[in-house]
């Protein structure tokens, strides 16, 4: 097939590329509007697309064919014969299109290796940040980036974290650095690059039903260190990230930098007693550390738990591998917020604390957040995602108080509870109207609740099911709290 090998530069001659996109979300749209923008001759292949890119790609001459990835292959996508295909991230690697491409060894990229190449347009390279791992990537990201900015360079937070990275790369004024949040989609498909630092944060079952296997996608995530140049940053608390790095090819002289809440050793970032402290990147290390922030500084972003801390340290570990100095960790300190729907503190009422987590998509998420309350009552449930959510129960059964079952994979999280939580009261919240889910299980969740209790939106699972996203379910559970309290 044709050799791409030119193709290095946003000014490559890209002119007259056959590119097929797959998918039409900000991924596609972004790719298509870029390919086009380059002189390619693109065409698009999605299942649903929004009038507004369609209305646009028309404008930029790009083709569009219906149907669904997963599960055809349209003839006239195969009569245009494509010479690379642009990928969505969720497009799973067993699709019909993905299988025919590999099968006639035409390139597949995901949009992160068109950026790669595309990252000299202006003359202000920015150099990349990766950041991945099954939990607190867009804190971690969101927090390097703020880190960054604090230290007088140009940074910009992009990739899974919602913002596609093609639209980072076309910013005319350019930036000095990009923190791209990666997930194990995006990191299945992705090529080789050579980022400045990256990080895995942690890792445990998510996704299995994309990626077939644990192995699989510990694999995927495991890529996110090649090719790394000066700091490959691994969770000091989570062995599997060190294992992973093991394995990898990074640059000669890259140096492995670990990150957690222990108190850090030689190469290491942690917190000795309330203070956060840098033994990584200071030129005494072997013995003396640099302090960074105290946890009263951590305390402004959120509610202080052992995964935030470990984000701040993951975050700052990254910052001090670019340069960042440690007064300018502070004041990020002072000005971040965290995100909503993230361990959120909703109200507190007779000594009942509310908390929104419905970020908490995957059980080991979910662990975190029951890790650091004493009795709980659990609103637990939603889509699994082939997760099994036996071993959380197991772990976490000695602090439920009670639990409220949503979703539609109800039947498995109520056989977990029967098994490892057997004495602990469980109600099923069972309607046929999705808008009454969120008001019917907070109402049960008070009849459970006790004084010193924190009610607990952390479902361990996916919310399309019910809801229209993650955050529609908090901001749900939200209303339903305060509906409920103030009318009491
Ligand atoms: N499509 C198909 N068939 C498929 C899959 C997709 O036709 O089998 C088409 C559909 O038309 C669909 C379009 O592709 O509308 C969308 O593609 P996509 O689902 O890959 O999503 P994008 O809108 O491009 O958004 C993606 C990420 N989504 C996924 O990986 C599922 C966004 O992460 C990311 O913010 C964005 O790129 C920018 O990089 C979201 C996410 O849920 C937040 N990520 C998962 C997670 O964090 O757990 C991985």
């Amino acid at each position: 097939m044709a050799s791409l090998t030119h193709l290095t530069s946003w000014h490559s001659d890209w002119q007259g590329l056959r590119v097929a996109v797959i998918g039409l979300g900000v991924t596609g749209f972004s790719a298509a509007d870029t390919l086009a923008e380059l002189g390619c001759e693109v065409v698009v292949f999605a299942e649903k697309a929004e009038d507004e890119y369609l209305d646009i790609l028309d404008v930029l001459g790009v083709g569009h064919f219906t149907g669904d990835a997963a599960k055809g292959l349209p003839d006239d996508l195969v009569a245009f014969a494509p010479e690379l295909i642009v990928t969505s991230p969720g497009v799973k690697p067993t699709s019909p299109i993905i299988t025919w491409a590999a099968e006639r060894d035409v390139e597949v990229w995901i949009d992160i290796d068109l950026a790669w190449r595309l990252r000299d347009k202006t003359s202000r390279v920015a150099e990349w940040v990766m950041i991945t791992g099954t939990n607190g990537k867009t804190t971690t990201t969101q927090l390097t980036c703020e880190m960054l900015n604090a230290a007088g360079f140009r940074a910009a937070a992009c990739g899974n974290i919602g913002t596609p990275i093609l639209d980072c790369i076309r910013e005319p004024e350019g930036f000095d650095f990009l923190v791209v949040e990666v997930s194990s989609f995006q990191l299945h498909y992705l090529g080789q690059i050579s980022p400045i630092a990256s990080a895995v944060l942690n890792i445990d079952q998510d996704h299995i039903d994309w990626h077939g296997s644990f192995e699989e996608y510990s694999k995927a995530k495991a890529k996110v260190f090649e090719g790394t140049r000066v700091a490959a940053v691994y969770n000091v608390g989570d062995p599997k990230t060190m294992h992973l790095l093991e394995q990898a090819e990074v640059v000669e002289g890259c140096r492995a930098i670990g990150f957690g809440v222990s108190v850090p050793r030689v190469s290491e970032v942690g917190y000795a007693e309330d203070i956060l402290c840098d033994r990584a990147f200071i030129e005494n290390r072997a013995d003396s550390a640099l302090e960074l922030a105290t946890l009263e500084d951590i305390s402004n972003i959120g509610v202080l738990t052992p995964h935030l801390m470990a984000n701040v340290s993951a975050a700052s570990a990254l910052a001090r591998a670019c340069g960042v100095a440690a007064t300018a960790i502070k004041d990020a300190l002072q000005t971040f917020k965290l995100d909503k729907h993230r361990i959120e503190l909703i109200a507190i009422k007779d000594d009942i604390s509310w908390i929104d987590d419905s970020k908490a998509t995957n059980p080991h998420a979910t662990a975190a957040s029951l890790a650091s309350f004493d009795h709980v009552v659990w609103l637990v449930g939603g889509l699994l995602k082939g997760v099994d959510i036996e071993p959380l129960v197991a772990s976490y059964a000695h602090k439920l108080r009670g639990a409220v079952v949503i979703g539609a994979d109800r039947t498995l999280v109520l056989d977990a509870l029967a098994a490892k939580a057997p004495g602990v009261p469980v109600i099923e919240i069972s309607v046929d109207d999705n808008s009454l889910v969120m008001t019917r299980a907070v109402a049960a969740a008070a009849n459970l609740a006790q004084a010193g209790d924190t009610v607990l939106l952390a479902p361990a699972s996916a919310s399309m099911d019910q809801f229209k996203d993650y955050a529609d379910r908090g901001t749900q559970f939200a209303s339903a709290v305060h509906e409920l309290l103030e009318g009491k």
